[in-house]
């Protein structure tokens, strides 16, 4: 997040002011949580605009948020128009709780060794369920991903009838139908006026979404005289706190205004209340008195509407993620029994590798190089060209027949700020024509279905804020994705965004499946219609992670059966 003091302060340099941002950026500690004044007056590039003593007006930390002299993400000034005196009394709430559709992915390693002991399988824990012809109330008109398969014939359950289909013209490249992402499309430069452009485009579309929902006025008008009348906004979250009395007190901005809006403890709807976090887009309902308060009594997020299945498609697809080849504790022998089973070489009692016909890794591909302090000694591989030749051998061992999609993450060799663009050119050659590259996030249609592939920086802020998450259960982080419709919610904190002109982290259309990776724990989840699944990793447990006490699963292959939206977990472990 950014204080506006800080905007104020890079506002009032002179043009060009790329490398004053760049520099605040630069300079950021990983943990900072707000960039504030000092963080600007900091930079070397701040120090010689302001004649070196860094000393200008110096921000008055007491100064609320309600007397900001202009709403802080949205620019121009529009005076903020109202401010909380004093809370009510309130009685006890509830403890937060997260509800998640369909079955929640759990661990089940007792699934039986095949005979030759390469690949246990765990029992299927995403059931696909038919789509009567008479479901999806909301999917008949905007949203055609909610329609299903065109043909209305119900799925079959069984999973084991796959449609034959010709096999792929081997080493013939593919496109993506469909295919969204930043790569070629980047045009920030990081100037103010891109952030509050990017935060504007973040507002508008989702105000989109939730302007069906509740029918909104802006905040500026809540100066005038509707006192007692139940009225509604939608803003983006500037800041979330608790007050002394257990009451949520958050601070929402539109573009023409900013509002406190208190939120009582215990009232209904209050689980939802404790999950709010800074910079989402939420509608609120509730009451002002005419004197500057305004009472949340509904939160609304721009959820996505109930269905039982989004669509089905065609083919078996394995899930892939955090290879992180050239790392020491990359798995290759484990890697070695995936590939003798994808490629039918091993016993497979459920015939499941004949099916597979696509395969998705998201990000984090190879382990890169000064990603983070002292990785030096956990390399194997210490070239980054040499880490992504040895990918590419890898990866080619999976058969022809399959078509495969790389999207990058955050140890891979393009920018780190996301959206990221797709690996370079100069890499691409190294890979067969099987493969195709996308960007982070991306979606695509691969199967028949709507893919949203989203590496998954971002879990490791929402795990931190929101209450009930954790690295064990990565698909609830991405049950939150979805609730507010964006792949990274809270600005600032891990995940740096770069400010596109369009934000590409909303999550426009539910996809059907949605794909994550990073924190290197398997997790599937069903929420409303959408799959949703982290896929875990193929490096062991470092240093880092004992000390942090994250337990990765590596070696764990979810595996999802297109046509009926079937998932199960194939363990190399
Ligand atoms: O991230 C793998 C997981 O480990 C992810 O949840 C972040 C966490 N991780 C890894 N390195 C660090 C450092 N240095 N600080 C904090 N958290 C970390 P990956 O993207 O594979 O590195
Ligand atoms: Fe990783
Ligand atoms: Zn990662």
């Amino acid at each position: 997040m950014i204080d506006p003091e800080a905007l104020e302060l890079i506002a009032s340099c002179p043009e060009p002011r790329d490398e004053l941002v760049e520099g605040v950026i630069r300079g950021l500690e990983r943990s900072t949580l707000v960039v504030g004044a000092s963080e600007v007056r900091r930079c070397k590039s701040w120090l010689e605009l302001s004649g070196g003593d860094g000393q200008s007006t110096p921000p008055d930390p007491n100064r609320s948020a309600s007397k900001r002299p202009q709403p802080a993400k949205f620019g121009e000034a529009k005076s903020s128009s109202t401010s909380m005196a004093s809370e009510p009394a309130v009685s006890e709430g509830k403890s937060p709780d997260i509800s998640v559709d369909g079955r929640v992915g759990i661990s089940r390693h007792q699934g039986g060794r095949g005979s030759s002991g390469t690949v246990r399988l765990g029992d299927p824990e995403l059931e696909g369920r038919i789509i009567p012809a008479w479901a999806g109330k909301f999917s008949q008109g905007s949203d055609p991903l909610a329609r299903g398969r065109p043909d209305a014939g119900p799925p079959s359950l069984d999973g084991c009838e796959i449609p034959a289909t010709p096999p792929q013209a081997a080493l013939e490249p593919f496109c993506l139908e469909g295919l969204s992402d930043i790569t070629g499309r980047s045009t920030c430069v990081g100037e103010y006026q891109d952030f509050i452009r990017y935060f504007r485009d973040r507002y508008s579309r989702i105000r989109e979404i939730l302007s069906g929902r509740l029918n909104a006025r802006p905040i500026e008008s809540l100066r005038r005289d509707v006192a007692g009348r139940e009225i509604s906004v939608i803003g983006m979250v500037m800041e979330v706190r608790t007050s002394a009395k257990g009451n949520k007190v958050v601070e929402l901005e539109d573009p023409t205004g900013m509002v406190t809006v208190i939120f009582q403890k215990g009232a209904a709807g209050s689980e939802e209340v404790e999950t709010l976090v800074s910079d989402e887009v939420i509608g609120v309902s509730g009451t002002t008195d005419g004197k500057g308060r305004f009472f949340g009594k509904t939160l609304v997020r721009p959820d996505l509407q109930s269905r039982s299945l989004i669509a089905t498609g065609e083919g078996g697809a394995l899930l892939l993620s955090d290879v992180h080849v050239g790392s020491t504790y990359f798995m290759e022998d484990a890697w070695d029994r995936f590939i003798e089973w994808v490629r039918g070489e091993t016993d497979d009692p459920l015939g499941i590798a004949s099916k597979v016909k696509y395969a998705v890794i998201a990000g984090d591909l190879v382990d890169g190089i000064g990603i983070y302090p002292g990785q030096e000694a956990d390399l194997a591989i210490k070239d980054i060209w040499e880490q992504y030749e040895r990918a590419a051998e890898l990866v080619s061992e999976i058969p022809d027949r399959i078509q495969i999609v790389i999207s990058p993450g955050n140890h891979d060799m393009v920018r780190q700020a996301e959206p990221q663009p797709a690996l370079p050119d100069s890499l691409r050659g190294l890979f067969k024509k099987n493969v195709t590259f996308v960007g982070n996030p991306a979606t695509f249609r691969l199967g028949g279905v709507d893919w949203l592939v989203y590496h998954g920086r971002s879990i490791d802020d929402l795990v931190l804020k929101i209450p009930g998450l954790s690295y064990g259960e990565p698909e609830k982080a991405m049950v939150e994705m979805l609730k507010r419709r964006h792949l990274s919610p809270i600005y600032g904190n891990r995940v740096s965004i770069a400010p596109e002109v369009e934000d590409l982290l909303v999550i426009k259309r539910p996809p059907a499946v949605l794909h994550s990776g990073h924190v290197h724990t398997v997790g599937m989840a069903r929420y409303k219609g959408v799959t949703a699944i982290n896929s875990g990793t193929w490096q062991g447990q470092t240093d880092f992670q004992k000390k942090m006490n994250i337990q990765p699963t590596p070696a764990i292959v979810p595996y999802l059966d297109l046509s009926t939206m079937r998932a199960r977990r194939l363990i190399f472990a």
